[in-house]
Formats: structure tokens, C-alpha cells, sequence
């Protein structure tokens, strides 16, 4: 097994001994720098996906191996049984940086919005006093939170939902960026404990709402006493040109969560953050991961974190952003094929001329691919193009060429 493999071979290998939940882009990495990706026959690529966002410090990122490493030689796991030396200084720091009284460390995306879940409905009943059982999140049409199977319960995607049922009820539906439906959905349902959104929705296709949309959403929650839990798991950590999405419209959400980029994608950290009086309805007992808040990832998180501060990630985010829906705007001047390019900061999406169900985005991405630019539809017209925040203003504009020289292609 250690000897080198094609392609080809690696294909075959999970094709035969893997579930079939991935419809991957036939491309086989074996080695990341920076904003490079290296196939195992050594063609090199740039990564316009970043494990999608988690990889913003940029691959093997020298300072997060280097923490990592240290760590990985004095101690890793201990189990929250135990005390260990590295966790408090994790939240203090955390705490610190996003502004919150307390952090609850967990290990991925999908078990922090869990968290978020668990912990409003928790203070819903003990604080707000919503009869037991009956606590109601509103969630938004279109998002994407994780793939547990409370999480499904709330997606309107029939992939990720069909056949994984009965679903967890107290969840309500209401369409994203309409400021209506939410003031209507919070006057006319009872219970309401918490609205739970992503800043950006990533998943229906790198979806900006309406300037002003979280901060007249987070005033009506207010209004109506309920929690506004912001899903920054993508958007978080420098991707949209702030070191939080919510930044843009000076949001402070109730409940903040975070994953991938906390750990520069280097290992799976995630994290919840609150003030005291929401977090701490959590009591000994109730809640908790055998991972989550080890010493590893607390050595990793401050790493990552340090990077994107020190190396001010988050202004070339909001630098290069700009640059580049100014690049792709002239090339939906220039070819038919193009619809559209929207985003905030390296979290960028080109719309293309054709349906939802077509194959163009991933005919362009195998192309794209072939020209040395790695890049993944989100639907069958939309590529969504978010590469690692290290990138500088000339590997941009290289990948605008290779960007171009593909749409001309077609
Ligand atoms: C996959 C999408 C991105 C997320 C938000 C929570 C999670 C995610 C806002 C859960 C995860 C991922 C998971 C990945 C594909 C991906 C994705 F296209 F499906 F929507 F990024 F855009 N909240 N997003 O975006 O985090 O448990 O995965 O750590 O392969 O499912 P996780």
C-alpha cells in the first residue's frame, strides 16, 4: 500500500471498497501548499474549493503543522473527565477574539449546530419559559446545516432527506432573505425559541442576502425574545472579508457556531459560543463529545486563528474578493455562457447560462480541472469559486486567465 498509486488505481480502490455517498471530480490528491494542490501523477492545481472553506489559512499551513505537531508529542486526548492545560487558554482566547462570555468546544459542523439546537431549546424552556416539548426554531428554505438526522429533518433537499425519516419535529420553514416571512412566522407561531441561519446560504449556491437583512432579523428576534443562532461554519473565519460574516452588518448573534476554518482544515474542530445566560442552562452531564476540547485542537484553533490575524486574511479576503467579481464581471460581459457572479469576500459563485439539472458547471470544472484550476458545481449552473485566503493578487489574476481560457473553451 505504500507504494505509489495512479489515478486510476485510487478511483477503482474507493469505488470498490468505499459507500458510494460522493460523486467526487475525478482528480486524486496526494499533496497541498499554500493555495496548490498536487494530483498523484504531480500535475499541480490551484484549489479554488478549499475543502469548501475549511482550508482558508492555506494547505499545510507551516505555523498550524508546527502547533499541531508540538502538541501531538505532550498530549492529545484526555477525555473531558480530566482537566487539561490546554482547553481554558482555547476559550479564553476564543473568547476573547469573537466577544462571548463561553465557548462549548465540539469536533464538526453538524455536532456544533446540534449544539446550538440542544442549547436553545434548553434555554427556551428554563428561561424563557416555553412549555416542555413545545419549543419551535424557524429555519430558512434552501439551508444547509450538516447531515444528522435532526438536521435533515429541516433541509428542503430531497438527496439529503428522502428515506431518512421520522423526522425531529419544532422546526418551521420560512423562505431566506424575505423579512416578512420571518416577522410573520415569529407573530403568528407560538413557542418560538430560536431562528437559526446561515449569513450566507452556501450550499443553494453562494446566496447573499439583501444588505441589512441579518441586522433587521436580529432586531426582530430581539423584539420577540429569540435567539438568533448564526451558522458560520462556512462563512466564519475570514472567508466573506470579515473574520465573521455576521461582521458586515455589526451582528452580534445570540448563539455564534464554527467549524472548518477554526483548525485551518487541518483537524475536525468546531465550536459554540454564548454568553452566560444561555450557556450556562448547560449543567455537568447533559451535553458533551469524548473529542471535543482536546488538547490537540485547542493547540490547532489558537495556531489557525494567530494565522488569520498576523497574516490579515481577512482584508486580502475582502481585497481579492473584489478583484475578482470585478474579473468575472467581464467575462459575463464577454461570453454568453455566463450569467452572473455573486459573493462577499473569496466566497464567489458564477451563475451559468443553462439549467439546474444540466451538466454544463460540471463539464467547465472538468475543464477547469484539465487547465490546472480545481473548482466544484454547487448545482448544474452554478461553480462556486472559493480558494485558500493566503492567495495573492498575482495567482489571482492567473486564475482569472485559466478561469477565461475555459470559458472560451466552450
Ligand atoms: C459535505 C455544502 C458546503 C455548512 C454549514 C454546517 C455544516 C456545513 C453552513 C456541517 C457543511 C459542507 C459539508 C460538505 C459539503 C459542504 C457544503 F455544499 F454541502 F453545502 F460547504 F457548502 N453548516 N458544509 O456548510 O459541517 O458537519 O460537515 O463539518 O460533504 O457534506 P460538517
Amino acid at each position: 500500500m505504500t507504494k505509489p498509486m495512479t489515478s486510476a488505481q485510487a478511483i477503482a480502490l474507493e469505488n470498490q471498497y468505499g459507500a458510494h455517498n460522493y460523486h467526487p471530480l475525478p482528480v486524486v490528491l496526494s499533496k497541498g501548499e499554500g493555495v496548490y494542490v498536487w494530483d498523484v501523477e504531480g500535475k499541480r492545481y490551484y484549489d479554488f474549493l478549499s475543502a469548501y472553506s475549511a482550508v482558508n489559512q492555506g494547505h499545510c499551513h507551516p505555523k498550524i503543522i508546527g502547533a499541531l505537531n508540538q502538541q501531538a508529542q505532550i498530549l492529545n486526548l484526555t477525555s473531558r473527565a480530566f482537566y487539561n492545560d490546554m482547553l481554558g487558554k482555547q476559550e479564553k482566547y476564543m473568547s476573547e477574539l469573537f466577544g462571548y462570555d463561553k465557548l462549548l468546544p465540539m469536533n464538526t459542523g453538524a455536532e456544533a449546530v446540534e449544539t446550538a439546537i440542544k442549547l436553545t431549546r434548553k434555554w427556551a424552556y428554563e428561561v424563557k419559559g416555553i412549555p416542555e416539548e413545545k419549543a419551535n426554531i424557524i429555519v430558512c428554505e434552501n439551508n444547509f446545516h450538516g447531515r444528522t438526522t435532526t438536521i435533515i429533518s429541516f433541509s428542503n433537499d430531497p438527496d439529503a432527506r428522502k428515506n431518512f425519516g421520522p423526522y425531529t419535529p419544532g422546526f418551521i420553514k420560512i423562505e431566506y432573505n424575505n423579512l416578512k416571512a420571518l416577522k410573520n412566522a415569529l407573530e403568528t407561531t407560538e413557542n418560538v425559541a430560536g431562528f437559526l441561519v446561515e449569513p450566507i446560504q452556501g450550499e443553494a449556491g453562494v446566496y447573499v442576502p439583501s444588505e441589512g437583512y441579518l441586522q433587521k432579523a436580529k432586531a426582530l428576534c430581539e423584539k420577540h425574545n429569540v435567539l438568533f443562532i448564526a451558522d458560520e461554519v462556512q462563512t466564519g473565519i475570514a472567508r466573506t472579508g470579515k473574520l465573521l460574516a455576521v461582521h458586515h452588518e455589526n451582528v452580534v448573534p445570540d448563539i455564534l457556531i464554527m467549524g472548518k476554518a477554526l483548525s485551518g482544515g487541518v483537524y475536525p474542530i468546531s465550536a459554540v459560543m454564548a454568553n452566560d445566560d444561555i450557556m450556562n442552562v448547560i449543567k455537568p452531564g447533559q451535553h458533551g463529545s469524548t473529542f471535543g476540547g482536546n488538547p490537540l485542537a485547542a493547540a490547532v484553533v489558537m495556531a489557525a486563528l494567530d494565522v488569520i490575524q498576523d497574516e490579515k486574511l481577512a482584508e486580502n479576503s475582502d481585497k481579492l474578493g473584489k478583484l475578482f467579481r470585478s474579473e468575472m464581471g467581464k467575462l459575463v460581459e464577454k461570453y454568453d455562457l455566463l450569467k452572473a457572479v455573486r459573493g462577499k469576500g473569496l466566497l464567489n459563485a458564477v451563475l451559468i447560462n443553462d439549467t439546474e439539472e444540466s451538466e454544463t458547471a460540471w463539464n467547465i470544472c472538468l475543464k477547469l480541472r484539465d487547465n490546472g484550476l480545481l473548482a466544484k458545481p454547487t448545482h448544474g449552473n452554478i461553480i462556486r469559486f472559493a480558494p485558500p485566503l493566503v492567495m495573492n493578487k498575482e495567482q489571482l489574476m492567473e486564475c482569472v486567465k485559466i478561469i477565461d481560457k475555459t470559458f472560451a473553451e466552450f
